[in-house]
C-alpha cells in the first residue's frame, strides 16, 4: 500500500513537472480571454528568429508571418536574429520592455539565455522556444516544440548501416566526411551525436574530415572545396542540412567529382526540402531526414491554451520521415517547402 502510495506521489510529481501553467496567464482577468476570443484584443507576440541561412529557415519564418496573422487576432513583432546569438539576447530584451505578451524564440545556440528568460519571466512574459533549445532551466519557458534531432542523426547513420549491408560493403573501410552545422546550435549537437550513436558501432567507418559550415550553401561549398584541396580521400559526404548538401555537391561538380546513385561517393543530409527531394529522385542525393519547419501551428496551440488558463506540456515533438528513393516520389508535389 505505501509502495503505491510513494509511486503515486512521484508519478504525480513528474506530472507536475512535465506541465506548465504560466502564472501570469492564470491571473489574467476572464474578460482578457474573451476579448481575444471575440476579436477585440490583439495578442501581441514578438517573434526572435535565426536569421536566413537556409530554405528550411525561409519556410518556417513563412509559417509564423502566415499563422500569427492580424486577422487571427495577432499582432506579430517579428525580429530577424541575422544569425547573431548577441543580437537574439538583445531583441528578448527590447520585447520584455515593451511589454508583448508572449516571446517566441528560435534561438542559434543553446547557451547565453538564462538572464534574459528569468527576467521574462519575472516580468509575466511567457516565453515559448521553438526548433533548436535552450540551455536554460525548464520552469523559466512555457515549453519548446521542435524536432528529435538526435533521432533525425540517428536515423541517417542507420540509413547508411543498411545501405552498407544490402550492397554487402558492411566489412569495408568507409570514410566520412562530415559537414556540421552551427557550432553550440541542438541541430549541430543532436544530429551529431546521434551520427555518432551508429558511427562508434563500427571500428572499419572513419570520419576523415569534420568541419562546421554554418547551415549554409556558400559555407557548404567554402568548406567541401577546401576538403577536396586537401587531396582527402571519402566514400561518404554527410551534411547536417540540404542547403550546405547543394553546396558541397557545387565543390564537387567544379573538380569533376561525381556523387550519388552508382558513383563512388553517399550522399546524405537533413531537411528533405523540395529541392533535396527532386535530387533525391534524380538520384543525386541518396537520403534527406526530413525535418518538419512547419511548427508555428503548435506553438500557437500553446499560445491559446495558456490565453485559457491551461496546462501545458513542456515539450512537443513534429512528427518526421526518412526520404529515399524508394519513397520519395509519393511526396514531392505535396511538399511545401
Ligand atoms: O536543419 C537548417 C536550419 O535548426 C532545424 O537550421 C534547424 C536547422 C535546419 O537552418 O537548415
Amino acid at each position: 500500500m505505501k509502495k503505491f502510495f510513494i509511486f503515486g506521489l512521484l508519478a504525480a510529481i513528474l506530472l507536475w513537472g512535465c506541465g506548465y501553467k504560466d502564472e501570469a496567464a492564470e491571473k489574467k482577468p476572464l474578460v482578457r480571454a474573451e476579448a481575444v476570443d471575440t476579436g477585440t484584443v490583439l495578442i501581441t507576440v514578438g517573434f526572435i528568429q535565426t536569421g536566413k541561412e537556409s530554405d528550411w529557415r525561409d519556410a518556417n519564418t513563412n509559417d509564423f508571418l502566415q499563422t500569427f496573422t492580424r486577422e487571427k487576432g495577432y499582432n506579430l513583432i517579428y525580429i530577424d536574429g541575422n544569425s547573431d546569438p548577441e543580437r537574439q539576447v538583445k531583441a528578448a530584451y527590447d520585447l520584455i520592455a515593451q511589454n508583448v505578451d508572449y516571446i517566441i524564440i528560435d534561438p542559434i545556440v543553446e547557451d547565453g539565455w538564462e538572464d534574459v528568460f528569468m527576467e521574462a519571466k519575472e516580468k509575466g512574459i511567457p516565453v515559448i522556444v521553438s526548433d533548436r533549445q535552450v540551455n536554460v532551466n525548464a520552469s523559466h519557458y512555457a515549453c519548446w516544440v521542435g524536432s528529435d534531432f538526435y533521432k533525425e542523426g540517428q536515423n541517417a547513420a542507420k540509413w547508411l548501416e543498411k545501405y552498407l549491408e544490402d550492397k554487402g560493403r558492411e566489412k569495408e573501410e568507409i570514410k566520412i566526411v562530415l559537414l556540421e552545422g552551427t557550432d553550440g546550435a541542438t541541430a549541430t549537437r543532436g544530429r551529431t551525436e546521434g551520427l555518432y550513436s551508429v558511427i562508434d558501432k563500427h571500428s572499419n567507418w572513419k570520419v576523415v574530415a569534420k568541419e562546421y559550415g554554418n547551415f549554409t550553401q556558400g559555407e557548404g561549398a567554402q568548406v567541401m572545396e577546401g576538403i577536396l584541396n586537401q587531396k582527402i580521400e571519402f566514400d561518404v559526404v554527410i551534411a547536417e542540412n540540404d542547403n550546405m548538401m547543394f553546396g558541397a555537391m557545387n565543390a564537387m561538380e567544379q573538380q569533376g567529382i561525381a556523387y550519388g546513385v552508382g558513383t563512388d561517393v553517399i550522399t546524405i543530409s537533413f531537411d528533405a526540402l523540395q529541392e533535396a527531394l527532386a535530387k533525391v529522385i534524380k538520384g543525386e542525393l541518396m537520403v534527406t531526414v526530413e525535418c518538419n519547419p512547419l511548427i508555428a501551428g503548435l506553438t500557437e496551440k500553446a499560445i491559446l491554451d495558456l490565453e485559457k488558463g491551461k496546462r501545458i506540456e513542456k515539450v512537443h515533438f513534429v512528427k518526421e520521415t526518412v526520404f529515399t528513393q524508394e519513397n520519395t516520389v509519393l511526396h514531392l508535389m505535396e511538399r511545401k517547402y
